[in-house]
């Protein structure tokens, strides 16, 4: 067996059990890597050789390529998404389960000799920055040379990784291998009590980029309520006055629903002398600090963000920053080797190749990107990025967000009374469902603060867990509600979102530093109308506020409902507070 790159550990655990998985997947080579931009490089020269990347214009997009999936691997696989604990129990009704000693041997099996005729890519990686105590180290073995290149960009990867780890043994192990691409043989599996990933079959974003949501959120939620600290699929940034004050927010939106977006705004013309800063778009793993504050990291390194819809008035800063040195997955093909998706600023070029390699034309009624396809970019390109990123003690969070994507009977926003109460605005959240996991497009489902398929254990101890940090945590951050994305009549979005959600975002932050009046609601706090600036809004008027704000008591039973249909599922873990601020709902209903 060959032994490529720089970036052998020495750790003993670490290689004892490297060397069985060699032992298992049988590798013909392994390539030990070291993070470096030497190697980056020479990865990148046989991702191309191999036909996985398409180097693009390297005038236009210099350091960029082009990766194109399996049409049949395109979006994480919930249906195939396991946690294997010792009891069934233990997950919830919200996760699929499987004994790990069956599930294991199942595994092994679809591994054994995997990898002949293949590298094993050595990937130690770091999630949060060197020296925080609420960062991890986790090790990907793969035969991916895209996944390879991929978490070099979404995490600390290399001997930044080995450094953190030192001498210890605590250290996530991961495997993953495409194996053919089946998905008869696609399983992405958990074993949290281990802190062992599996991952078999795919190639594709959140299956395969173990730190993301194998490590990031569901292992690491798992381990949270054990340690006392939260692992959220929350974006985070910060907010500066013309003064300088800086104030910190979380906000969990599922997949698909703009959290890079929003984790990137830049506030209106009018808002002279505010500045947003992004800290994360994706994950926040958050502790108690010794001044009684919730504090939040972001474990990531980069951003693996929905292509389509991005564009210079959506989101400028992302355009930006996947201007160098970013993977474009699914996207499509320019002839002049530039990518192009759906809701880019110009229309395609003539000639343009869609997502599967096909010629494209606008008349074919098809899309020319897939509806999930992703750039993978540094968020050392992001022109807004907050210097704290990488602060080991992280980022003071003042208020949490929830928000989900309805069409109808959500407000544009609104704020819980309390931590218990905004436990259980986060634990109802209802969201449209999105490209990003495969299935049931369109269709409300329940979404417990965008948790519902990252959460590592059951669903109603998460919430008696959430219940549970109130109590180490002097100062709780305000909770929040939001919708952007509420319809009119003729189904077209009341709120222009995007950067006028700094509008939103200055009441929010305003009521975490009693600056702002509210009135109380059924729902909770809601601006007073002079409280919420539609100031130089262009032919928005009052009245479409009120229309955004409206509470339709009809549609609010019915919701309360629905919501019904996710608690009688959880109910043998769920809290009782959950059913008490149910019923106070019902009662100011
Ligand atoms: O595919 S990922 O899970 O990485 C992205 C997402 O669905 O949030
Ligand atoms: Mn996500």
């Amino acid at each position: 067996m060959k032994e490529l790159g720089n970036g052998k550990p020495s750790n003993k655990a670490l290689l004892e059990w490297i060397e069985e998985q060699i032992e298992l997947c049988q590798p013909d080579a392994v390539y030990w890597l070291d993070g470096s931009d030497e190697e980056d490089l020479e990865l990148k020269r046989i991702a191309v050789e191999q036909g996985v990347l398409i180097p693009l214009n390297q005038e236009k997009r210099p350091g960029c390529y082009y990766h194109r999936s399996n049409p049949n691997d395109v979006a994480r696989v919930e249906n195939l998404t396991f946690i294997c604990t010792p009891g069934e129990e233990e997950v919830g009704p919200t996760n699929n389960w499987a004994p790990p000693e069956e599930m294991y041997a199942k595994l092994r099996n679809l591994a054994s000799g995997c990898m002949k005729g293949r590298t094993m890519y050595v990937a130690p990686y770091l999630m949060g920055p060197l020296g925080s105590d609420l960062s991890m180290v986790g090790v990907e073995l793969t035969d991916s040379v895209y996944v390879a290149l991929n978490m070099r960009i979404m995490s600390r990867m290399g001997k930044v990784a080995l450094e953190h780890l030192g001498d210890s043994d605590h250290f996530n192990k991961g495997l993953h291998s495409t194996l053919d691409l089946s998905p008869d043989r696609r399983f992405i599996c958990h074993f949290p009590q281990d802190n062992t990933i599996i991952s078999l079959g795919s190639g594709y974003g959140g299956n395969v980029l173990l730190g993301k949501k194998c490590l990031g959120l569901r292992i690491a939620s798992y381990l949270g309520r054990r340690e006392g600290w939260m692992a959220e699929h929350m974006l985070i940034l910060g907010v500066e006055s013309p003064e300088g004050e800086k104030t910190y927010v979380a906000a969990a939106f599922p997949s698909a629903c703009g959290k890079t977006n929003f984790a990137m705004l830049i506030p209106p013309a009018k808002y002279k002398g505010w500045k947003i800063w992004t800290v994360g778009d994706d994950i926040s793993w958050m502790k108690p600090g010794s001044d009684g504050r919730l504090y939040a990291i972001n474990p990531e390194a980069g951003y693996f963000g929905v292509a389509p819809g991005t564009n210079y008035k959506s989101n400028p800063n992302a355009m930006k920053t996947i201007q160098k040195d970013t993977i474009f997955t699914n996207v499509a093909l320019t002839p002049d080797g530039d990518v192009w998706w759906e809701g880019m600023d110009d229309p395609a070029p003539q000639g343009t190749i869609d997502w599967k390699g096909n010629p494209w034309s606008p008349e074919s009624g098809e899309k020319a990107a897939h509806p999930n396809s992703r750039f993978t970019a540094p968020m050392a390109n992001n022109p807004d990025l907050a210097p704290e990123v990488n602060d080991p003690e992280g980022v003071p969070i003042s208020a949490i967000i929830f928000g989900g994507r309805r069409a109808t009977t959500i407000p544009l926003v609104f704020q819980a009374f309390n931590w218990i109460h905004g436990v259980f605005i986060g634990a109802t959240v209802g969201s449209e469902m999105t490209a990003a996991a495969v299935g049931g497009m369109g269709q409300v489902r329940r979404d417990p603060m965008a948790m519902l398929p990252f959460c590592g254990y059951d669903m109603g101890d998460y919430f008696a867990h959430w219940l549970s940090m109130r109590h180490k945590i002097q100062f709780p951050p305000r909770i929040f509600h939001v919708n952007w994305f509420r319809k009119d009549e003729e189904g077209k979005f009341i709120w222009p979102g995007y950067g006028e959600n700094m509008r939103v975002l200055k009441w929010i932050i305003d009521r975490c530093r009693g600056r702002s009046n509210a009135h109380e609601t059924p729902l909770g706090w809601i601006p007073d109308s002079a409280d919420f600036d539609l100031e130089g809004l262009q032919g928005f008027t009052r009245d479409q506020f009120d229309e955004l704000q409206n509470i339709d008591l009809q549609a609010w039973k019915k919701e309360v409902i629905s919501q019904d249909e996710l608690f009688m599922k959880l109910y043998p873990h769920l809290p009782k507070e959950m059913i008490f601020q149910r019923e106070l709902l019902i009662s100011r209903l």
